[in-house]
């Protein structure tokens, strides 16, 4: 029997970039097209010292608390709400996430799933697709305008103000944005960014994108009032956690026209999408893809992997989510 540290991929990964792990421990691999079950997740866990999950997994004290043996946590994600962090923290567990690889191919989608949402892509498509198109008119499928609209981008961090650039630099956009802080002016002035209060923000947006962390501060963050602030041609986009958009609530304001259209690739509750929603035609809806290009999300896999070698080597890791657990730990 080896004496290597045991570890777990507990969602399939690139083979390649598992095989990096190998020489370094004895690896137990989710070799499933799915997720386990959060019983089958912590037996599996059992002896293990590290453990490579995904967004999804969800990571909380009773786990810790069933799994003593586990050291560090390594997602491949940026968004980390799935792991009780303050758990980690105190039983010494060092979380580490996948910061930044992943920024530009998520501002990429987000811009994409804007402008698909203002512009009606799938809508028509679907219209298409039923072969309904019999004729052309002249305000068929006519959306709202992206280059010199403005852009709202609500939670300023990385992704936020790479889609800032793409709006500000690409398509000649008016930024306001809303961020507990503000960016320094240096940031702020080759996008021609402002700050703005979060009502003034949902008021002024032609085009609304989401992309800030979910927390139970951010539950709800645009619900039926912030709906109602918004504009009648406004479209709002998602690309964030769901959570931070009440379903039940945007569904009917889609329905009622309060805003124009969404774009939404996460949901709460998802994989299952409110059955409202799947009956308005004024939304689009992709299934948490915004990261999904085949470089970004081997890019993410292979950090989440670094860490793990890096941690479990006793070396540092690269991107830690509560470097104060080390000290706990030792
Ligand atoms: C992931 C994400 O694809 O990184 C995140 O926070 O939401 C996505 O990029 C998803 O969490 C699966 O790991």
């Amino acid at each position: 029997m080896s004496n290597k540290p045991k570890v777990l991929v507990a969602r399939k990964t690139f083979d390649d970039i598992v095989d990096r792990l190998r020489p370094h421990f004895d690896v137990e691999c989710n070799e499933g097209e799915g997720a386990w079950t959060q019983d089958e997740l912590i037996a599996r866990l059992q002896g293990k010292a590290g453990v490579y999950i995904t967004g999804t997994e969800k990571i909380d004290a009773k786990l810790l608390d069933a799994c003593p043996e586990l050291r560090v946590v390594c997602s491949m994600a940026v968004g980390y709400n799935n792991v009780d962090v303050p758990a980690c923290t105190q039983r010494g567990v060092l979380l580490t996430n996948a910061p930044d690889v992943l920024t530009e191919t998520t501002a990429d989608f987000g811009f994409a799933l804007m402008m698909a949402t203002a512009r009606r892509i799938t809508e028509s498509e679907h219209f298409l697709r039923r072969g309904e198109w019999k004729s052309w008119s002249v305000t068929m499928f006519a959306g709202a305008d992206v280059h010199g609209a403005t852009l709202g981008i609500l939670g300023m961090g990385r992704i936020g103000q790479a889609i800032a650039r793409r709006g500000a630099l690409g398509f000649g956009m008016k930024v306001i944005y809303h961020n507990r802080s503000r960016l320094a002016a240096e940031q702020e002035a080759p996008l021609g960014a402002r700050w703005v209060e979060k009502d003034e923000l949902l008021q002024q947006a032609d085009h609304l994108v989401l992309v800030l962390p979910y927390s139970p501060s951010s539950h709800h963050a645009i619900g039926e009032r912030e709906l109602k602030l918004m504009k009648p041609t406004a479209t709002l986009t998602n690309v964030a956690r769901g959570g931070i958009v009440d379903d039940a609530a945007l569904a009917r304001a889609l329905k009622a026209g309060t805003i124009a259209a969404a774009g939404l690739d996460v949901f709460e509750g998802e994989p299952s999408v409110h059955p409202e929603l799947l009956t308005v035609p004024n939304v689009v809806l992709t299934p948490h893809i915004a990261s999904a290009s085949i470089p970004t999300r081997r890019a993410m896999a292979s950090l989440a992997v670094d860490n793990l070698i890096a941690v479990l080597s006793g070396g540092k890791p690269l991107t830690p989510v509560n470097p104060e657990a080390i000290a706990q730990a030792s």
